[in-house]
């Protein structure tokens, strides 16, 4: 892509957008970045080294835009394209690209991309790949939703590969993105105050194949019907992965194996007990990043021993500490009720749940009898604690309290708390309402816990 004094207005000033602001500029563009927040809600010293590499800084506004001013949009995955500046740019026909597929096009072509989406597990996903490939010798990296914006990944690798974590926002503004590999993991209703329908959603998602072609390989789970049915428009070679199903070309598990089936052999990886991952949906994951592996040409043995060596993610079902036998789990990156509907399975004791934050467009309904079924007491907060407790005591759950902080939520929790409980903080909504993100809280939970 020709970025040389190209008029660049990147929208967004968070992670992703500075990362943008300062590639672009490295790349000759002329760069602006705006913000709706006010320039005192940004680290200062952010915002000074930012002008000092060349970029203009407008926050607490947004421009006009017209093809006078400017000759592209960037946009940052957490803004909704259906903000003023996308849509005057769309109305002159300015081209409006994500940060991701700015990364894609100024990346060096002795960089391999390698993609996973899903509505859960695709940070796990997404680190155990960089995991299995480091293992099998390859330079890799992980970027993308998972943390590290990718336009500051590819400026620090010219060749390699990176494990992409994409989320819907993401794929919504791609244009030539294309992975070599990619994996689908799983379709639940998220992100629908964004993306308004089920429909709207999957098709995002379904972004993610839409520029392979047969030379790549795309895993799909046919253990879910709606990423089965994917197979039918997807473009690339089409790999499944099962936990259910013996496959003739996939991942799956026999016996309490798994089994890689390529090309008429079939070749054992480990055995499910040696993984270190525990639960049906790190199955899922394990048997996706498996088969993204191997179709990069990674050894069957170093997939094996990656898998008996990877510990999982933080904020991710992490344990924060066990006190007075007390085990206090940090699940924070549960942002919508299926994740937690997920956590809730994973324990059979007594569980005290903490939960709520700010809704992403989520029903409670499923959640609210699987926690009728499993949770002993329920400590909410949040934005959405009045539609949770709606929904739980539609079921006829009782136990709730209610609190205005996490630090009095981890009180409350200690007190109910008796030995052989778990305290699960799995929150099934965004953090935004009360922290910066996700890590944020789980940071503060994992503190407080111990404290
Ligand atoms: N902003 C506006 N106008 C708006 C909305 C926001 O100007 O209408 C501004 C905010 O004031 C803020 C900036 O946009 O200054 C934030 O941009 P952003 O929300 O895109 O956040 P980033 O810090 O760039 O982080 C994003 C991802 N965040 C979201 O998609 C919400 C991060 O994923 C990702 O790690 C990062 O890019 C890497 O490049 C987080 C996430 O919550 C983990 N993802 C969602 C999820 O996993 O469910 C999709």
């Amino acid at each position: 892509m020709e970025l040389v004094n190209k008029r660049v207005l990147v929208v967004g000033l968070g992670k992703s957008g500075q990362a943008a602001a300062s590639a672009l500029v490295r790349h000759g563009a002329l760069v602006q970045v705006c913000d709706a927040k006010a320039v005192e809600h940004f680290d200062s010293d952010m915002i000074a080294g930012l002008e000092k590499q060349g970029v203009k800084i407008r926050a607490g506004e947004y421009p006009q835009i017209d093809p006078d001013h400017y000759d592209m949009l960037v946009a940052s995955p957490g803004i909704s394209l259906e903000i003023e500046p996308f849509q005057q740019a769309f109305k002159h026909g300015l081209p409006v690209i994500g940060e991701v597929e700015l990364a894609y096009q100024i990346k060096k072509p002795q960089l391999t991309m390698l993609a996973v989406t899903g509505t859960n597990g695709k940070t796990t996903t997404t680190a155990l790949l960089e995991h299995i490939l480091r293992q099998g010798g390859r330079r890799a990296a992980a970027g993308g939703n998972i943390g590290t914006p990718l336009t500051s990944l590819v400026e620090e690798m010219p060749e390699g590969i990176i494990a992409v974590e994409m989320s819907s926002f993401q794929l919504e503004t791609i244009r030539e993105f294309h992975p070599r590999v990619s994996g689908m993991l799983n379709i639940t209703p998220d992100h629908l105050d964004r993306h308004k329908s089920m429909p709207a959603y999957t098709a995002a998602k379904a972004r993610i194949f839409e520029n392979q072609d047969l030379s790549d390989q795309a895993l799909l789970n046919y253990d879910d019907a709606a990423v089965r049915e994917m197979a039918a428009v997807c473009p690339a070679q089409v790999w499944f992965f099962s936990q259910k199903q013996l496959l003739k070309q996939g991942v799956f598990l026999d016996d309490g194996q798994i089994v890689i089936a390529s090309e008429g052999a079939l070749y054992p990886v480990c055995g499910r007990d040696e993984v270190l991952l525990r639960g049906s949906h790190n199955m899922e994951n394990i048997l996706c990043a498996s088969g993204m592996a191997f179709c990069c040409g990674v050894a069957v043995e170093a997939i094996g021993s990656a898998l008996k060596t990877f510990r999982g993610v933080r904020h991710r079902m992490e344990e924060a500490a066990t006190l007075d036998g007390v085990l206090y789990i940090n699940d924070s990156k549960a942002t919508n009720p299926d994740s937690v509907m997920k956590a809730l399975d994973a324990f059979q004791q007594p569980i005290i749940l903490i939960a709520g934050g700010r809704n992403k467009g989520s029903k409670f309904d499923q959640l609210a009898a699987l926690v009728k079924q499993k949770v002993k007491a329920l400590i909410l907060l949040g934005e959405a604690r009045n539609e949770i407790r709606q929904a739980v005591m539609d079921v006829d759950f009782q136990n709730i309290y209610e609190v205005d902080t996490l630090e009095a939520a981890v009180n409350q929790a200690r007190q109910l708390a008796r030995s052989g409980d778990v305290v699960l903080l799995s929150p099934a909504c965004a953090s935004w309402d009360m922290f910066l993100n996700y890590e944020q809280r789980g940071d503060v939970f994992c503190g407080l816990v111990n404290r």
